[in-house]
C-alpha cells in the first residue's frame, strides 16, 4: 500500500519534500529564530510538514495533469512567500502580516535597502522548480487517481502530523498559543505558512468585531480602566497649567545613546545637559509595533495599545477616538502636528481628523530646498527652526507635536553635518547611527535657543520622546560590542526598547530636576501630561497611568506580550531579574500573576480598536 502510494504519487511526494527542505533552509538562514533546545529544533524541522502535507495533498483530488500544475503553482507561491518574508525579516526582524501588505508603499526604508537585502541564494530556491517542471513534462502520467480510501488514510496521516506538531509545541512551551502576540513564538511552533493563515483568519475576525459590538461591550473595559486609574500626585497636578506643550518626537532615538561616548566624544552632549534640568525617565519603554512612528503617535494620543499587525493609522482611521487632542480642545488648547513629510504619508491626514487634531503642518508648509534636505527630507535643524517660527503665530495655549526625521534608517547625513566620528563595528548602520543622533542632538540645542529667543520657551512645557528603536536585532553583534557585552540576550533586547522621555518645565524642572527610574511606557504619556496641565483623566478609557502618581504600579507591556516591572522582565516565556538580567527560577511566582494582566490589557485594548467601541463612549 505504502509503496503503491509513493509509486503513484511520486510527484506529490517530491513536491512536499522540496518545499519542506526549502522552508527549513529559510528558517535557518533567512530568519534569526532563537532555538534553546533540541526539542525546539525538532519542532522547527517538522512544522512545515503540518502545512505542506494537507495543503499539497489537495492535489489528490485533481486529475494528474491538473495535479502537477497545482503542485508547481503552489511551489512558486510558497517560494515567493519564503523570499518575501526573508527580505522583510532582514529589515524589520519580523514577519509579514496581512495589513502590512496594504501599506506597502509606506515601507520607505525597505525600498532603499532592497538590493542589500536581496540574497543571490534566493535564486537557488527555484532549482527544484526547474526539475519539477522538467519531470512533469517528460514523465508520462500513471493515469489513475488515488482511491477514496487511500485519500482518507493520507488525510488521517496529515491530521496526525498536525497534532504531533502541536503536542510537541505544547510540551516545550505549555499554552504556547496564548502567547499569540509574539510572532516569533508562533512561527517557531506552528510554522510560517500556518502563521500567515492564522493572521489572515484573525484579521477577518477583527473586521467582524465592529459589526457585532454594542454599548455593553464597553462595560467590562470601563471596569478595568476605572479600577486601574491612579490618582494624580497633588504636588504635581497642574504645575504646568495653562502652558503650551511642545512635544518633540525623536525619530529612532533610543536610551542607550544617552550619556555615551564614541572616541571620547559625547553622542548627545546637549541632551546630557538638558536632562540635568528636566524630569528624565530612563526606564521608559516604547510600545510600538508594525506602525512605527505612527504607532507612537497613536499611543500618546489615546493611551491605547497599537494593533499587533499593521498600522492603526491605516486600518483604524475610521474609528471614533477620545484622544488627548480632543480633551485639550475642550480646555481651549489649539492642537497641531508639524512634520515635514507629505500629509497623506502614513494616512496621517485622515487619522489626524479622527484624533481631532486642529491643524497639520505637513511638508507644504515648510521651505524645502536641496541644500537644507537630506535622505528623508528637510533636515531636523531647519525643520525645528521653521516649526518654531510657525508656532509663534499660533493662538496660545497650544499643544504641538513636532515629528523629526533626520535620524531615520539608513542614517545618512552630509559629511559637514557629522559632528563626531562614526562608531567602529561591523554594522554600518550602528556606525552611522551615532552621527545622526549627534546631529539630532545639535538640532535640539538650536531649537531650545530659538524658543528662548522667540519668547515661547518660558510659558511652555517641552517634551522630548523617542518613538521606537532605530537599531534592530539584526545588529545585535555590533550592539553587544557597543554595550560591552558578550551577547544580546532576550533580556537585553527588552532593555533596548527604552527610549528617552524628557519633560522640561522652565522655572520648575531647572530648579528641581529629577531622573526617574521607575518603569513606564509611552502609554503613560497622556495621563501624565494632562495631569501636569491640571486636567484630571479620571473616568477616561486609557491603559496608561500618570508617571508621577504615588498610586501607580511601575509596569510596561510591550506589544508582543513581554512586560517590565521595576523588579522583573518577562519575555519569550522567561522571567528575568530586572536588575541583574539573570533568569528567575520560580518564575510562576514572580512573573506569573502579571502575565495575565499584560495579556488582559492588550486584549481589552484590541477589543476597543477592533470593535470601534469608543463610538459608544458618552462622557
Ligand atoms: C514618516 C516618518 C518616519 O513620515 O514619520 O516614519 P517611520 O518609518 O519611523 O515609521
Ligand atoms: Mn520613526
Amino acid at each position: 500500500m505504502k509503496e503503491q502510494f509513493f509509486k503513484k504519487q511520486w510527484f506529490l511526494c517530491l513536491s512536499i519534500f522540496f518545499m519542506w527542505m526549502k522552508t527549513y533552509f529559510i528558517y535557518k538562514l533567512g530568519f534569526n529564530l532563537q532555538i534553546d533546545n533540541a526539542l525546539q529544533e525538532l519542532i522547527l524541522f517538522i512544522n512545515p510538514l503540518s502545512f505542506l502535507i494537507p495543503v499539497l495533498g489537495i492535489s489528490l483530488f485533481f486529475r494528474e495533469k491538473t495535479q502537477r500544475l497545482y503542485l508547481i503553482g503552489a511551489n512558486v507561491v510558497l517560494t515567493g512567500i519564503l523570499i518575501a518574508n526573508s527580505i522583510f525579516y532582514g529589515f524589520y526582524i519580523d514577519f509579514i502580516t496581512v495589513p502590512v501588505l496594504f501599506q506597502a508603499k509606506n515601507l520607505g526604508g525597505l525600498g532603499s535597502s532592497f538590493q542589500e537585502l536581496f540574497n543571490p541564494v534566493f535564486i537557488a530556491l527555484f532549482l527544484d522548480l526547474v526539475l519539477l517542471v522538467w519531470l512533469a513534462k517528460t514523465r508520462t502520467r500513471t493515469g489513475k487517481k488515488l482511491s477514496a480510501k487511500a485519500v482518507k488514510i493520507y488525510y488521517a496521516a496529515a491530521a496526525g502530523t498536525v497534532l504531533f506538531n502541536l503536542a510537541l509545541s505544547e510540551l516545550d512551551q505549555p499554552k504556547f498559543l496564548s502567547y499569540s502576540y509574539d510572532r516569533e513564538v508562533l512561527v517557531k511552533n506552528i510554522g510560517l505558512y500556518q502563521f500567515h493563515l492564522l493572521d489572515g483568519i484573525s484579521q477577518t475576525f477583527n473586521l467582524t468585531q465592529k459589526a457585532v459590538a454594542d454599548e455593553n461591550s464597553l462595560a467590562t473595559i470601563e471596569n478595568y480602566t476605572n479600577a486601574d486609574y491612579s490618582k494624580p500626585n497633588q504636588d504635581m497636578f497642574g504645575i504646568a497649567e495653562g502652558r503650551n506643550v511642545i512635544f518633540v518626537t525623536l525619530e529612532s532615538t533610543q536610551t542607550f545613546v544617552i550619556n555615551e561616548k564614541v572616541n571620547g566624544q559625547e553622542i548627545t552632549p546637549f541632551l546630557n545637559k538638558f536632562i540635568q534640568k528636566s524630569y528624565y525617565f530612563d526606564h521608559f519603554y516604547q510600545q510600538t509595533e508594525q506602525g512605527k512612528t505612527s504607532d507612537s503617535e497613536f499611543i500618546v494620543a489615546n493611551s491605547l495599545y497599537p494593533s499587533l499587525s499593521g498600522s492603526v493609522f491605516f486600518t483604524k482611521s475610521e474609528n471614533a477616538y477620545n484622544s488627548m487632542y480632543k480633551t485639550l480642545a475642550n480646555h481651549d488648547y489649539r492642537t497641531s502636528v508639524f512634520h515635514a513629510n507629505h500629509k497623506k504619508f502614513w494616512n496621517r491626514d485622515v487619522m489626524y481628523k479622527a484624533l481631532g487634531i486642529d491643524s497639520f503642518y505637513d511638508v507644504s508648509h515648510f521651505h524645502v530646498t536641496p541644500e537644507n534636505s537630506t535622505g528623508w527630507g528637510l533636515k531636523d535643524k531647519e525643520f525645528l527652526t521653521q516649526s518654531a517660527d510657525l508656532m509663534k503665530d499660533l493662538p496660545q495655549p497650544f499643544y504641538s507635536n513636532l515629528i523629526t526625521l533626520t535620524n531615520h534608517f539608513p542614517f545618512q547625513i552630509d559629511d559637514k553635518d557629522k559632528l563626531i566620528d562614526e562608531y567602529d563595528s561591523d554594522s554600518e548602520i550602528l556606525n552611522r547611527y551615532v552621527t545622526t543622533v549627534r546631529y539630532e542632538d545639535e538640532s535640539l540645542k538650536h531649537f531650545i535657543a530659538k524658543l528662548k529667543k522667540n519668547g515661547l520657551y518660558d510659558n511652555s512645557v517641552i517634551v522630548f520622546m523617542g518613538d521606537h528603536y532605530g537599531i534592530s536585532e539584526a545588529h545585535n553583534d555590533a550592539l553587544a560590542q557597543f554595550l560591552g557585552k558578550d551577547e544580546i540576550t532576550p533580556y537585553d533586547t527588552v532593555q533596548l526598547q527604552r527610549v528617552p522621555l524628557i519633560i522640561h518645565i522652565p522655572g520648575v524642572t531647572d530648579q528641581d530636576p529629577k531622573t526617574i527610574s521607575e518603569t513606564g511606557g509611552q502609554i503613560d504619556v497622556k495621563p501624565t501630561l494632562l495631569h501636569l496641565l491640571g486636567i484630571d483623566t479620571k473616568g477616561m478609557i486609557q491603559f496608561g497611568n500618570d508617571l508621577f502618581s504615588k498610586e501607580r504600579m511601575p509596569f510596561a507591556v510591550l506589544r508582543n506580550g513581554s512586560f517590565i516591572t521595576d523588579d522583573y522582565i518577562y519575555t519569550k516565556n522567561t522571567c528575568y531579574s530586572k536588575k541583574t538580567g539573570d533568569m528567575i527560577n520560580d518564575s510562576e511566582d514572580k512573573c506569573g500573576p502579571l502575565i495575565e494582566k499584560a495579556n488582559q490589557e492588550l486584549s481589552l485594548s484590541d477589543k476597543i480598536i477592533n470593535g470601534d467601541l469608543l463610538r459608544f463612549y458618552k462622557k
